[in-house]
């Protein structure tokens, strides 16, 4: 668990052309060391980041799969489709998916165990609403959603996933949490998984906040949204790894 993961969510963001002018930038840049880069990028590209990636340090990740492996599931992605294109790792109930997708915890491990299943690294997403944590629920919830996981997941299987914390109300939002909110929630988050896992935080995440988030004990990445459609933002926050 040395290594930091800086992650990439483009969302739904991008076209071919805006998409290959990013990587190249991040391609060209060197990687810190003890710092792997990861780029979500939306499905359609997938095929394309791969083969720009391929060779560089630089790994593909997707934004969601499907929680069947095969079949007539209309507009779905599978696991070993994603995982055939390229892809090293997916972000799994991220909240945009929670909320506009009504993806509950029990959809959620499903994924997790799907992606594992194809080889693929599950990024699960958690992090409770503004109102949540206003009315004192963060632990409950947070230990809600990793209950999900620890229950369907096998011990061995728990060591490999990596959680990010993402805060409902810092995402998008401009205002992250501030370094001791996260790494009091990213405690809380390890505590309940009793797994060494890699714990990420997500929302907000920017290159004047990152240095301090990330030298957190507790913090050992980011996945960043918004910022990491500017290739110089997105490696001014990976640099701040080292
Ligand atoms: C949270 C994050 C990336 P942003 O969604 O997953 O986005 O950095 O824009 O808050």
């Amino acid at each position: 668990m040395t290594n930091k993961l800086i992650i990439g969510n483009w969302k739904m963001n991008g076209s071919r052309a805006s998409i290959k002018a990013l990587l190249a930038e991040i391609v060209a840049a060197e990687v810190a060391p003890g710092c792997e880069v990861v780029v979500c990028a939306p499905s359609p590209y997938l095929a394309m980041c791969a083969h720009i990636l391929s060779g560089s340090g630089v790994r593909l990740g997707a934004q969601d799969l499907s929680a069947h492996e095969s079949g007539a599931y209309t507009g779905e992605v599978s696991a070993s489709m994603l995982r055939e294109f390229g892809c090293h790792y997916v972000l799994i109930g991220h909240s945009e998916r929670r909320t506009y997708h009504h993806e509950n915890d029990a959809a959620v491990a499903c994924k997790t165990v799907r992606a594992l299943e194809a080889g693929l690294i599950p990024v699960v997403c958690v992090g409770e609403t503004p109102h949540e944590r206003e009315s004192g629920q963060t632990e409950a919830v947070l230990s809600q959603q990793v209950l999900a996981l620890t229950t369907a997941l096998s011990s061995s299987q728990l060591t490999q996933i990596v959680i990010a914390y993402e805060p409902v109300w810092a995402i998008g939002t401009g205002h992250s949490a501030s370094a001791d909110t996260a790494q009091q929630a990213h405690a809380t988050i390890r505590r309940y998984l009793n797994a060494p896992c890699s714990i990420l935080y997500g929302g907000s995440v920017k290159p004047d906040n990152a240095a301090q988030l990330l030298a957190m004990p507790d913090i050992d990445g980011a996945l960043i949204g918004g910022a990491s459609l500017n290739a110089k933002a997105f490696l001014t926050i990976a640099h701040a790894c080292l």
